[in-house]
């Protein structure tokens, strides 16, 4: 489904008008047994009185699908791309169909993109990591030696920092694949940077890093040394398998919590500093422009966030009223989340959500809310809390605090409006 083409500054309607069209009133109430959850039309379903296909026929043998690929009734989860924000394939971004996925974590082949110059195909024997600058013993990797450094597992997050940019002055895109699927979620195997950087033995005066690509983009970062030592990786496994060309194959940095900006694919040399590199044309887009035309620099940690992604625009309730589940993700680069709250009516009542599942610093963090839908219009939100006690703010908190001129790290609440026939909208509440 193609996103709702709509203009910037054409804002979502109003809870006032939603106060006084009477659309608040209802609601969630009606208490339904499971029973309401089952086809009530069993009797003389063909599903059940006819012998199926599938029941007949001897099916493809092993092997018959040496990499295995998702059923052909799931070729509508894919990542899709905006028409009008991809001037270029080459350097654009796809986006991730958070509202097809479950659990926390992103299958490879649904990891949205955001490429400079396109994906490099590198072939790993020629590939080579070099550390240089400020270090006693400048080295050269291949991906052999890389590989018999200590190995560690970790779940983290990537979030672009323009993620949910497009929805700064209004409601925008419909669907939270393209509101908020600029984001992630993997299990990464990589060597600690602290162990390469301790084997080139890093100068006292060194302060700052300088990972650069191998893509024609050659897409380089400052990134300060106390988060280089603290829980940065080199990886080379995502999921278990190699990363994937568009991931960075054959290794990529790993900056948990950070905007995925510093997050360095097809990794291939990092220089040390005593300072902070002045910032390519490209990168430096990535500094956040304030009302006043100042820049907010150094906007590292992506902040609090969360999202419902079913119902969501293109998730609609399918199903009718009674028994309904709203899931949702919620992530911040500060570390754990503590608590997620819904809203059914714009933002007046919240409900202290159910936490699912394993709980990662710097990781997705499942949520869902198990309710009875009354049939009635619901204006749906999600607020996060993480462990250092930062919440997720409004938009109009964060218009406030930080003009509408902005693009990156919008991390505010987002509302869908779900209609009496289930259908879902991308609107603002004020
Ligand atoms: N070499 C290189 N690294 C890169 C980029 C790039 O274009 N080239 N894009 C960056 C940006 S802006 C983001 S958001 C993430 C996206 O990572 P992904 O494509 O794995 O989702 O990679 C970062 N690393
Ligand atoms: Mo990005």
């Amino acid at each position: 489904m193609p996103p709702q083409n709509r203009k910037t500054d054409r804002p979502g309607p109003s809870r006032r008008q939603f106060l006084s069209s009477g659309l608040l009133a209802g609601g969630a109430a009606v208490a339904t047994g499971f029973g309401a959850t089952r086809s009530a039309a069993a009797a003389g379903d063909p599903a059940i009185t006819e012998i199926q296909d599938w029941n007949r026929y001897l099916g493809e043998g092993v092997v018959s699908r040496p990499y295995g690929v998702p059923s052909q009734f799931e070729s509508q989860v894919i990542r899709r791309d905006v028409e009008w924000l991809t001037a270029s394939r080459e350097s654009s971004v796809s986006f991730t169909p958070l509202h097809e996925l479950d659990g926390i974590i992103t299958p490879n082949g649904l990891c949205f993109e955001r490429h400079h110059a396109g994906i490099a195909e590198i072939d790993p024997s020629k590939h080579r990591l070099m550390i240089n600058g400020l270090v006693d013993t400048p080295l050269v990797f291949t991906m052999q030696d890389l590989m018999r450094f200590p190995r560690e597992n970790h779940v983290y997050f990537l979030e672009c920092a323009a993620n949910s940019g497009m929805e700064w002055r209004g409601a925008q895109l419909n669907g939270c694949q393209y509101t908020h699927g600029m984001v992630h979620c993997v299990v990464y195997t990589g060597v600690r940077l602290k162990h390469l950087l301790d084997e080139a033995g890093v100068k006292p005066s060194a302060k700052w890093l300088l990972p650069e690509g191998a893509d024609a983009s050659a897409m380089t970062r400052s990134i300060p040394m106390e988060k280089a030592l603290d829980d940065c990786l080199v990886a080379f496994k995502m999921n278990g398998e190699a990363l994937r060309p568009e991931q960075g194959y054959p290794v990529r940095l790993v900056v948990p919590g950070w905007e995925g900006n510093m997050w360095i694919k097809w990794l291939r040399r990092i220089e040390v500093g005593d300072q902070p590199w002045q910032q390519r044309e490209e990168t430096s887009k990535y500094t956040d422009l304030l009302a006043n035309g100042t820049a907010r620099r150094f906007t590292w940690v992506m902040d609090v966030k969360s999202v419902i992604t079913s119902p969501s625009p293109q998730a609609p309730i399918n199903h009718g009223r009674g028994k309904a589940v709203i899931s949702g993700l919620a992530w911040s680069g500060n570390g754990r989340i503590k608590r997620v709250d819904v809203s059914l009516d714009g933002g007046r009542n919240w409900t202290t959500a159910r936490l699912d599942g394993v709980s990662l610093p710097k990781a997705l963090h499942r949520f869902y809310l198990d309710f009875d839908w009354d049939g009635s219009p619901l204006l749906l939100q999600s607020r996060a809390i993480d462990e250092a006690g930062f919440v997720q703010p409004t938009k109009d908190a964060l218009r406030a605090a930080r003009g509408s001129n902005s693009i990156y790290h919008n991390n505010g609440i987002q509302t869908w409006h779900v209609k009496a026939d289930g259908t879902v909208e991308n609107v603002e509440v004020s």
